[in-house]
């Protein structure tokens, strides 16, 4: 092989693309599954590689073959090539290598000190929702919990910018309990959905998390809200689910003005408060 070409960049024996598959689906156990089909005439065995964002039924598919004709090299080269491309666009993770060195990457928003590790995550390193060996493992999530721990009385409002599904959530998510300042909570998210309507004509849905999206544990508005910042937010900005993660550009001035209302108007009312 060349030297300082990728494992994309070489051609592979047919057992180095069936590591590599078992490889793939194993990292990504919610994106990509390997589904046997049958088997050649010599006895191989014939995979699919399902590649998906989720499990929502009736959804659009494409179909990519390659390797028809064993000696066009370059066909099932394309086909590692793809699903190397694919996956990383939809990469949620950091890039952290777990101990056993197997699958790369925590779910930071499961990182938090905070009911670490019982809900919606998982132990897993080769999870998408893996919540890391123990509260704040990771770097990334250590950094932010240092900077806000140190500044804890100063900022009085925490906003965490995430996509998809134009929703706008408060604490909590580890539980179902109600916060402390709840009707503050649901007033100023109401607010903000409210005036986002009157003027892009777009609708937000709004709540706790754990009763509006999913109970789930270790996240940083959770951790927030429990340091001590009352008015704790998690926004998932545009879209419903039309381009999902893969909002087109044209998308983003509108995406990003929405926000942009929501962040005054609940940044108004806590000032009021
Ligand atoms: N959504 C969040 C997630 O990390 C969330 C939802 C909000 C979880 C608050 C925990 C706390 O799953 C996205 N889009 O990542
Ligand atoms: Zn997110």
């Amino acid at each position: 092989p060349r030297s300082g070409s990728t494992f994309y960049e070489r051609y592979h024996t047919l057992e180095e693309i069936y590591d590599w598959i078992n490889r793939t689906a194993q990292d990504n156990p919610r994106t990509v599954k390997a589904i046997l089909i049958g088997s050649s005439y010599e006895k191989r065995p014939l995979y699919v590689l399902k590649l998906s964002f989720n499990d929502r039924p009736n959804r659009k598919a494409m179909w990519i073959d390659c390797g028809i004709h064993a000696r066009e090299w370059i066909s099932p080269a394309f086909c590692l090539w793809f699903v190397h491309h694919i996956k990383r666009r939809w990469w949620r993770k950091n890039r952290s290598i777990s101990k056993s060195g197997f699958c790369v990457g925590v779910d930071l928003n499961r990182n938090f000190d905070v009911d670490w590790g019982i809900k919606g995550s998982s132990q897993n390193p080769c999870e998408e929702i893996n919540c890391g060996p123990f509260p704040e493992s990771e770097p990334e999530a250590q950094a932010v919990a240092n900077f806000l721990r140190r500044h804890k009385d100063t900022v009085q409002l925490y906003i965490t910018i995430h996509s998809y599904s134009q929703m706008f959530i408060f604490p909590y998510s580890y539980t179902f309990d109600q916060a402390e300042n709840h009707n503050d909570l649901l007033e100023m998210v109401q607010e903000a959905a409210q005036r986002i309507k009157r003027y892009y004509r777009n609708t937000y849905t709004y709540g706790p998390g754990a009763a509006t999206l999913y109970p789930c544990s270790g996240g940083s508005d959770d951790w927030a809200y429990k340091l001590g910042i009352k008015y704790s937010f998690t926004f998932e900005l545009q879209d419903r689910g039309e381009y999902g993660f893969l909002l087109p550009p044209s998308h983003i001035s509108g995406a990003c003005n929405e926000a942009l209302l929501a962040v005054k108007t609940i940044a108004v009312k806590v000032l009021e408060k």
